[in-house]
């Protein structure tokens, strides 16, 4: 019972204040950094117990990703790298919520519940994201673990979809890669010369990437990697943290919702560039024409492009895998179109959020899944990596079918399946062009994105909302779809949805038409209706124009 006296005598130097409230979330807990300090040594704790719980590592992440700096934020990572599982997302804002003197009840409670045999190791995995409070957070994590008797490792300063690398590392005894930075460098890098290597001759020019940091992390790994990438690759690191402020005005957030080029970056007219976000788990691509014009490529266009080039792939390799590409609501509908009808591959549509794609993406031979904002990456099934090693290594099979496999081989290992991973994704989208010899324009030009608008609105309180149909309809409050379809009506290629956010407290609205003023006016009047049926507070919504 030792453990218990120190859980309360250390809990008294990271006390909860009274009356706080949080709630574990999409993306973790996540708000101001001073609200913090109790809930991360809290997550310290409850990270031990699912540790003992599952008998595996489990990862801890202090990062708010593209929240501004003065936020702060933290998930935990479960065995195999993926999201934290549902049911214990109650037990963390359980524990989160206890009040200083009932901590040690909730958290026998879990333990009962759970039937936890707390003589089990546990073993905890901690890292961070350059916040300036990030390293007294990360430290009453530790304590947290310390305090009931589990093992900690401090990876210190690390992208968060390199602390999920590590942990399922650790939990697969070394077969997903060494559970080390080095060893994350070495298994992507080797997959890209491999990749690489089958590029006709690249100018510099061609090889030149243009990097937004969003003056996080990704910039100091992205430039850690450089050397194991120099032959293949030419890397100018923008916004790198020496001198901006974390995701202010740069980063994959701001460029995506801004449209527009982050500042800090120095490109001529043409240039490859992509933005990471605050945590690295987000990428966009984008350039400016010779006209000044700026042209985004966000995560739709980033599925589209792998999605390709797996299938094309398959089919050099004869080998029949399902393929699917798994998508939300955001997605911009000139995607969705090419995809089924162009592509044809499986469309799935979810909910917002990594958790509901990563599942929907599992059901498939290969699920490549993104979201719009450039969260996503690909999963192949057991089965399907099984067929792809055994191909390559079939002394009978010919030429064309054996490189088929061998890209596909390599594909897999650049490939970080836990999340979506920024730096991951980069080397693996720079392959593909490097192999197809394709720009960034004619990646562009493969299908024209309608244009779109999202706009925010402010209601007294946003759960009035409800969705169904993977949030593309709106169930109450009445007569908010019905509003909805008569104002789609009146525009081409139009559609909106509505949804509350689960990250802030506002509704969100989308909409797309054929022009931008329809979309701008459609997505107007769509605020209007929800202000008008779903209690809308403060002043009505205006339009854009
Ligand atoms: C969270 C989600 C992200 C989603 C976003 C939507 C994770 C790790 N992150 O950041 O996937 O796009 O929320 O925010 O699941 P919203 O609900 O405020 O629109
Ligand atoms: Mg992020």
């Amino acid at each position: 019972m030792a453990h218990f006296e120190e859980v309360c005598k250390q809990s008294d130097l990271h006390p909860k204040p009274a009356g706080l409230v949080l709630q574990y979330g999409t993306a973790g807990f996540r708000t101001s950094a001073n609200k913090l300090d109790h809930i991360m040594f809290r997550m310290g704790l409850l990270a031990t117990l699912r540790s003992k719980k599952t008998k595996a590592t489990i990862g801890v992440m202090v990062t708010a990703s593209h929240n501004p700096e003065e936020d702060n934020g933290v998930k935990l990572i479960d065995p195999m790298g993926e999201m934290l599982t549902s049911s214990w997302e109650d037990y963390a804002t359980q524990l989160a919520n206890t009040e200083q003197n009932e901590l040690l009840k909730t958290l026998k409670d879990i333990i009962e519940k759970e039937a936890i045999d707390m003589s089990q190791e546990a073993n905890v995995y901690v890292g961070k994201d350059t916040r300036r409070s990030s390293a007294s957070l990360s430290q009453a994590v530790l304590d947290g673990v310390k305090a009931l008797g589990g093992h900690c490792k401090d990876y210190g300063l690390v992208t968060t979809p390199q602390l999920h690398y590590m942990v399922c590392c650790q939990n697969t005894q070394g077969k997903y890669g060494e559970a080390t930075v080095e060893g994350y460098y070495h298994k992507l890098s080797q997959a890209f010369s491999q990749l690489a290597k089958n590029a006709s001759n690249r100018t510099d020019d061609q090889k030149h990437l243009s990097v937004d940091g969003a003056n996080g992390i990704g910039a100091i790994k992205v430039r850690e990697m450089e050397s194991h990438l120099r032959k293949h690759m030419q890397l100018s690191v923008f916004n790198d943290g020496s001198r901006g402020k974390l995701n202010h005005q740069c980063g994959a957030d701001f460029v995506k919702v801004q449209q527009k080029l982050p500042t800090g970056i120095k490109i001529n007219p043409g240039d490859r560039c992509c933005s990471f976000d605050g945590d690295a788990d987000r990428i966009v691509y984008y350039y400016t024409d010779s006209q000044g014009d700026f042209h985004l490529l966000d995560g739709d266009k980033i599925a589209t492009l792998i999605s390709t080039f797996l299938k094309e792939l398959l089919n050099e390799a004869g080998l029949d895998l399902k393929i699917a590409v798994v998508q939300t609501a955001y997605a911009n509908g000139s995607s969705t179109h090419y995809l089924e009808n162009t592509m044809k591959v499986i469309v799935k549509c979810t909910k917002t959020g990594v958790k509901h794609l990563h599942h929907a993406a599992q059901e498939f031979d290969i699920g490549v899944y993104f979201e719009a904002n450039g969260h996503g990456t690909v999963l192949f099934s057991d089965g399907a990596e099984e067929k792809i090693q055994q191909l390559a290594s079939d002394t009978n099979t010919n030429d064309e079918r054996k490189k088929a496999a061998f890209l596909l081989q390599n594909t897999i290992n650049i490939i970080n399946q836990t999340v979506g991973d920024a730096i991951s994704d980069m080397l693996l989208i720079e392959a593909i062009l490097a192999i197809k010899g394709m720009s960034v324009q004619h990646w562009d030009a493969i299908y024209s994105d309608l244009p779109n608008r999202q706009l925010k609105v402010k209601v007294s309180d946003r759960r009035v909302i409800d969705t169904t149909d993977a949030e593309r309809r709106a169930v109450t409050p009445a007569g908010l779809q019905e509003a909805i379809d008569d104002l789609v009506k009146k525009y081409e290629k139009a559609r909106s949805f509505v949804r509350p956010s689960g990250t802030e407290d506002v509704v969100r609205v989308y909409a797309e038409a054929d022009t931008q003023e329809s979309a701008d006016a459609l997505a107007h009047e769509v605020s209007l209706a929800v202000y008008g049926l779903a209690g809308g507070v403060g002043d009505e919504p205006k339009p854009l124009h």
